[in-house]
């Protein structure tokens, strides 16, 4: 019954802590982007860079990642997305900068 407990409270606390996460890493997308409220972008939530509802990265998840990584810092600010901003992460033909700007989603080569 303990562990039982013990786990839903670290399940909880991963939880709230991926929840906090998506905002701070969202409105730095907005705010370099100007995403707008509605539109693909909006409807993905968190699948703009996972799978779905699941933890799993996309193609452009899987390159932010890779550059939050190399830029040494724990926090996606605009310099992070610039780095990968050339790159075409669902290879759909068009590039991550392109889509994020035009409101497609840049993981998904269905949306460009
Ligand atoms: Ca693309």
């Amino acid at each position: 019954m303990r562990f039982t407990r013990a786990m839903a409270l670290i399940a909880m606390f991963v939880a709230t802590a991926s929840a906090l996460a998506l905002p701070a890493i969202r409105s730095e997308f907005t705010k370099r982007y100007k995403s707008p409220s509605a539109g693909a972008q909006a409807k993905a939530g968190c699948a703009l860079c996972h799978v779905g509802n699941t933890l799993k990265r996309n193609a452009y998840g899987a390159d932010l990642e890779k550059a939050l990584k190399a830029s040494g810092s724990s926090r996606v600010t605009a310099a992070v997305f610039a780095k990968i901003e050339k790159l075409d992460s669902d290879r759909d033909g068009t590039k991550n900068g392109v889509e994020c700007t035009k409101g497609t989603l840049p993981g998904d080569p269905k949306s460009k």
